[in-house]
């Protein structure tokens, strides 16, 4: 069995990978970091008896995208399960004030990057009439907060995308599931505050977050059903949280 995640340098990705390896998947996990993804394969590789392929692209770029998965050989083509896991929040400012190229960053990475992954990907699983693609949305593709605007677009976007793969793919026998967290801490705010470790460690300050290694349980959980059994779609919450702007801090 392999397992094809992308974004699994860091965060759900990583514990996804970490997770399928456990389960004795062979393993492609993508990235920009490749030092990250080489970390990830030794780990990996030391520790459960699978294979690790690394490739270390840019979503967003279609090109890279093609050259790279094309790259791989016959037989590591036969993707059981795609994790569309690669992802991103850049700022958190008003629509008035929103920074251009922060929205592009978001648009181009969690929009076209997993349909440009999944344009790969699908027709292989297609061709096998066999796969499994989990999609990692967010309770930001459920509802908005203030100041959100773009990141919650992208996510209802892949909302949307999850449901419409599902039609499309319904005859295919492939299945789609959506997992949407609300707040995990990994690199995410991080990431969103530019590097404002200050500020993004505040966002988890006062209740228990997710943790990345519950969504990875949560991935494998909705791969090992029985084949006809298929999750569409599922929100995990940290217990503290109700909402994205309602969380119980102590
Ligand atoms: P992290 O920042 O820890 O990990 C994000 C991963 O995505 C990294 O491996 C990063 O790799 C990869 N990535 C980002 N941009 C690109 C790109 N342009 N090309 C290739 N890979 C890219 O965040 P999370 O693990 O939290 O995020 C994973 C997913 O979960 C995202 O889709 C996010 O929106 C979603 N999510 C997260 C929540 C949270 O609270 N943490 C809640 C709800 C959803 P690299 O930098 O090496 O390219
Ligand atoms: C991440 C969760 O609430 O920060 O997708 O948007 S939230």
């Amino acid at each position: 069995m392999i397992a094809l995640i992308t974004g699994a340098s860091a965060g759900i990705g990583a514990a996804a990978a970490e997770r399928f390896a456990r389960g004795g998947y062979d393993l492609i996990v993508t990235g920009r970091r490749a030092s990250l993804l080489e970390d990830l394969r030794k780990k990996i590789e030391s520790a459960y008896p699978v294979r690790v392929w690394t490739l270390s692209f840019d979503v967003r770029n279609q090109e890279e995208v093609t050259h790279y998965f094309s790259l791989l050989p016959a037989e590591w083509r036969e993707v059981d399960v795609l994790v569309n896991n690669a992802g991103l929040a850049v700022g958190l400012q008003s629509i008035q004030e929103g920074m251009i190229d922060d929205w592009e960053r978001m648009i181009d990475t969690n929009i076209k990057g997993l349909l440009y992954v999944t344009r790969m990907v699908a027709p292989w699983m297609v061709s096998r009439q066999k796969g499994h693609i989990v999609n990692i949305g967010s309770i930001a593709g459920k509802e908005v907060y203030p100041n959100g605007n773009v990141y919650c677009a992208t996510k209802h976007a892949v909302d949307a995308l999850s449901k419409a793969m599902r039609y499309d793919l319904l005859s295919s026998g492939i299945r789609v599931s959506q997992i949407c967290p609300g707040a995990a801490e990994t690199e995410f705010s991080e990431v969103r505050f530019k590097g404002d470790l200050e500020r993004a460690a505040n966002v988890y300050k006062g209740f228990e977050s997710l943790r990345a290694t519950d969504i990875a349980e949560a991935i494998w959980y909705v791969t090992q059903l029985p084949p006809h059994v298929n999750i569409n779609d599922m929100v995990i919450m940290p217990t503290a949280q109700a909402g994205t702007m309602l969380l119980h801090r102590t």
